[in-house]
């Protein structure tokens, strides 16, 4: 990939080329994913976790056309304001916002295209695209999954949430030979909830675990990247009937309105937000700082595993 149309923050740049870590952010979240304030205020907060743990964060974006490895304060404040304005950019769109320099927020699968492009590793987010229920007629299967199983990023979040089928998720991901590895847990988590009652394909629990598979997997030469879910802290975990039964409403809406492609994801989060009365949206936040925390020790490990090599 030709990098002229990248721009990678001094700061960002700098790690990378010391051998020092650095953890991409996406900004679809701060766009789609959570209401003006709140959405900057978290965006802030995650680089800040990112920091704590020793890490560089880097926020992917699309402004005017640039692919951003790295976003300033004001770019985040800028995203975050324009929200459902800004296009959510998936890898189909990629090429047109470049070409027209126009702004795009990036989802899972566009930061991962971007981080691998300016050479980060790991990134953190809350939660993944994946297969949607009702998607044997739809055929809505999220962008993110294939993304997965070709680009060498690892991604940790929280799961998916059952705005998703996760047994169908599980089963796109082991055909592209994705691995799904649970953080301190054998249990997928299920974003807003610990449990989902299906089984990740190995447990870890030590950021150097983490490290060491994904260093051995870029060793072996493969091309896709790791999936790790890191069940959200008890504390902010929500009452799996009082969300289970907000999700139904949300689909059941969305059905109704007619609702589809890229729109669907943020219309079934924003109906959620709404159902539980904004109790969602602050467990959503806990979880965005807890995976910030892991993604960034685990970008430790792996710079402290390559030194030692
Ligand atoms: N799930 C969440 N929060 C999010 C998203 C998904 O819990 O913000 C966003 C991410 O950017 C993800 C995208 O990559 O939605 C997936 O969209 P789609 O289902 O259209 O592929
Ligand atoms: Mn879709």
């Amino acid at each position: 990939m030709k990098k002229q149309y990248l721009d990678i923050a001094p700061e960002v740049a700098q790690a990378i080329a010391s051998n020092r870590p650095v953890v991409a952010l996406e900004s679809t979240i701060i766009s789609h994913g959570m209401p003006y304030p709140q959405n900057v205020e978290t965006a802030l907060q995650v680089e800040q976790v990112v920091r704590d743990n020793g890490a560089v964060p880097a926020t992917i974006a699309v402004i005017g056309g640039r692919l951003k490895a790295g976003c300033t304060k004001e770019e985040i404040v800028y995203l975050g304001q324009k929200g459902l304005n800004c296009a959510k950019a998936s890898r189909r769109d990629l090429a047109v916002l470049a070409a027209r320099g126009e702004d795009g927020a990036t989802t899972v699968t566009t930061t991962m295209i971007i981080a691998h492009m300016a050479g980060i590793q790991i990134f953190a987010t809350g939660g993944i695209g994946g297969v949607h229920r009702g998607a044997e007629t739809t055929m809505d299967i999220s962008a993110d999954l294939e993304e997965l199983s070709k680009t060498p990023v690892m991604v940790v979040c929280a799961g998916a949430k059952s705005i998703l089928d996760l047994g169908l998720t599980l089963e796109y991901l082991e055909t592209h030979g994705v691995p799904v590895i649970g953080y301190g847990t054998q249990e997928l988590p299920a974003f807003y909830t610990r449990k989902s009652g299906f089984s990740v394909d190995y447990r870890m629990d030590t950021p150097q675990e983490l490290a060491a598979a994904f260093h051995t997997s870029l060793e072996l030469g493969f091309q896709g990247g790791m999936l790790v879910t890191n069940p959200i802290p008890e504390a902010y975990s929500m009452d799996p009937a009082v969300i289970n039964k907000a999700i139904d409403q949300a689909v059941a809406d969305a059905q109704a309105k007619g609702i589809h492609g890229k729109d669907i994801t943020p219309f079934l989060l924003d109906a959620v937000k709404t159902i539980t009365g904004g109790d969602s949206l602050n467990s959503n936040i806990q979880l965005v700082y807890n995976n910030a925390k892991v993604a960034a020790q685990a970008a430790v490990a792996l710079c402290a595993l390559r030194e030692s090599q």
